[in-house]
């Protein structure tokens, strides 16, 4: 079907969580809806309130402005806006934002009768951030734990957190997502590659099919995962990158105090090293 019938096809009323026809309704090529109108809304006042906080802070290079969470000594009270409240308000927005987009692209995948598989893996998006900025601070007691919001100082952030626990490769948790991450990325140039090799033919030859497809991994590897296995491999290899990160920064502090390295004492603890003596 061409795109133009389709969209009519598809452009009808109907689908939404919340409030029925309100914003149900298209602005161009966009889906506006009521989940589109709050993303708006805490987009803008989110930055908004990132440009008030750099205007009164000491610098506009744009690697330097930093917009830090409140001192630990606040713990999980609501801080001054020039004291870390603007970061408060900042993560409400992020949130708000996060979990509206999420919500219109539900609605979307309604108006469509397709599955939720996008919002579902945006969703473990926000999940790591969510760790990051409310789960782990909140266990850990104040919201001082949450990162800072700017260029040089997040990354300050993560490389003192990570020599706070003297060696952060050796956490578990974060071995496992590295893992994913790095697979992904192999995952994809397989795909990638497997693609183009049979859709961008010399001129003049046919485009080649599923078929060739799968035959170049039975012949290479003596197996082939299929086209649609290939998606859902590199769906779950991608989530499971983004999960196990939330994990990994969950339990430095609120589960794990000591250095990451001396996590792996448990080997040499097993009592099948005992002299007996
Ligand atoms: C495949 C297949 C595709 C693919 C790819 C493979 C026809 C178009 C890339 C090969 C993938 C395999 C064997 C899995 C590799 C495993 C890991 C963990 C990276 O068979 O079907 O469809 O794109």
């Amino acid at each position: 079907m061409a795109m133009l019938d389709f969209e009519k096809k598809y452009r009808v009323r109907g689908g939404t969580l919340i409030g029925g026809d309100l914003f149900d309704f298209w602005i161009g090529p966009f889906y506006v809806g009521f989940f589109g109108v709050l993303t708006a809304f805490f987009s803008i006042l989110g930055t908004v309130l990132i440009l008030y906080g750099a205007a009164i802070g000491p610098t506009w290079n744009v690697w330097r402005i930093n917009i830090a969470p409140p001192d630990l000594s606040y713990g999980l009270a609501l801080a001054p806006l020039a004291e870390g409240g603007l970061w408060q308000v900042i993560t409400v927005c992020a949130l708000g934002a996060f979990g509206s987009w999420a919500l219109r692209e539900v609605e979307i995948a309604r108006k469509l009768g397709i599955g939720y598989h996008v919002p579902f893996a945006f969703g473990v998006a926000i999940f790591a951030y969510f760790s990051l900025v409310v789960i782990r601070p909140v266990l850990l007691g104040a919201w001082g734990h949450g990162f800072p919001y700017g260029i040089l100082s997040h990354l300050d952030w993560v490389s003192n957190v990570g020599y706070q626990y003297l060696h952060f490769h050796y956490n578990p948790a974060h071995m496992i997502a590295v893992t994913f991450f790095f697979t992904t990325c192999l995952a994809l140039a397989l795909h990638g590659g497997l693609i183009l090799s049979a859709t961008n033919p010399e001129k003049g030859e046919p485009v080649k099919t599923a078929e060739h497809e799968n035959t170049f991994f039975r012949d290479s590897i003596g197996y082939s995962i299929g086209t649609l296995g290939i998606h859902r491999l590199g769906l779950f290899l991608a989530l499971s990158a983004g999960f196990w990160s939330a994990v990994c920064i969950i339990i430095s502090g609120p589960f794990w105090v000591a250095g990451w390295p001396s996590w792996w004492n448990w080997w040499l603890d097993l009592p099948i090293w005992s002299t007996g003596g």
